[in-house]
């Protein structure tokens, strides 16, 4: 099936070890000669390409790329042109970029319900090994914190499974295609919400940004600047008991001030949904969207891993007292590869 992906001559997918989910799906891939995509470009591409026709699970986490033929027979050549014809949405340039277009096409749909709602929820993008793992660092995160305590971060310190989230395959590739390609990260919590606690005051995150005058409406073709997006990973199943995320559809849009409360009117006559979200489930949303977590009705601490990202100009907000001032720790930037570690802030671009 990869071997539809445009660029790719030659795969053979296996099994491999790993630390964390104990095993994961690797595919060697041999590429055409006249592309050189890095491994986590390739990485990316091969996520977009796979996730609405594969578990999360099934898809492939390592990728190692070759130059040598898999099978013994000569691969058969494809002529670029029929390739290029059978594939167009996937067609690569010179350099081993992907056109935007190309991109834009593929969230086609993901990126006209943000503009419309206000967010998007991403089904399935991490696998029970994951959200397992990102579960238990949350919770010892928390471990000798006060119930009251509802966040803890940046999280990316906390291990290699919080690192890999920064440049998820599918959530920063669609992210990026809001904010824009050198787009950085704001600030990486922990939640955790225990019985009758939630962040359940109604807010838009950080500031309202694009007020509007009392009555006046955005023209429907008007898609409202995002400069803030929040991700949200669901690591446990999440019910009605449990405080699901909340939201007012499409009032993103409002332009207005709400009150930091427990109640909140419609939008437009439309009221707040709850999102009924199951463990390895991503809502990602515009931070201006009326949202809460309502509060937990059970009794069983609810886990979510939140990834908030900004346009490169806004000021992060890593940590509750430090803010711009934070640096992540050398080691991680050292090691990281050069997505996550632009994520991360370390940005060569200045323009
Ligand atoms: O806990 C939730 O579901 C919502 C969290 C929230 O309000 C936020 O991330 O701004």
């Amino acid at each position: 099936m990869l071997q539809e992906l445009a660029g790719i001559e030659e795969v053979v997918v296996s099994a491999e070890t790993s630390g964390i989910t104990g095993q994961m799906v690797m595919a060697t891939v041999k590429l055409r000669e006249d592309v050189a995509p890095s491994v986590s470009e390739l990485r990316r591409r091969i996520w977009a390409f796979c996730r609405d026709k594969l578990p999360a699970h099934k898809i492939p986490q390592k990728i190692v790329i070759t130059r040598e033929s898999l099978t013994s027979k000569p691969a058969e050549k494809n002529s670029q042109a029929a390739r290029a014809g059978r594939h167009a949405k996937y067609e690569w340039t010179k350099r081993g970029g992907i056109k935007m277009t190309t991109i834009a096409t593929h969230f086609a749909k993901e990126l006209e319900q943000l503009h419309k709602d206000g967010y998007v929820l991403f089904k399935n993008v991490l696998d029970r090994g994951q959200t397992t793992a990102l579960k238990e660092g949350i919770r010892l995160a928390f471990e000798g914190k006060d119930d009251n305590v509802m966040m803890q971060g940046p999280m990316f310190e906390r291990g290699e499974v919080f690192e890999a989230l920064v440049d998820h395959p599918v959530i920063s590739a669609f992210i990026e295609e809001v904010l824009g390609p050198d787009c950085q990260l704001s600030s990486m919590n922990g939640m955790r919400t225990t019985r009758n606690n939630g962040v359940s005051k109604w807010h838009v995150d950080e500031a309202l940004f694009f007020p509007l005058p009392q009555g006046a409406e955005l023209d429907a073709s008007i898609p409202m600047p995002v400069f803030l997006m929040n991700a949200l990973y669901y690591l446990d199943d999440v019910t009605e008991d449990q405080g699901p995320t909340q939201v007012v559809p499409g009032s993103h849009r409002a332009g207005q001030a709400i009150r930091f409360a427990e109640e909140i009117g419609a939008y437009k006559g439309q009221g707040p949904v709850s999102i009924l979200a199951e463990a390895g489930d991503c809502l990602v949303f515009n931070s201006q969207i009326w949202h809460r977590g309502a509060r937990n009705q059970s009794d069983d601490p609810r886990y979510v891993q939140q990834v908030i990202y900004r346009k490169k100009f806004i000021v992060p907000h890593m940590t509750y007292d430090i803010n711009g001032a934070y640096r992540v720790p050398e080691e991680i930037a050292q090691r990281s590869n050069p997505r996550r570690r632009r994520l991360m802030g370390y940005s060569e671009q200045v323009f």
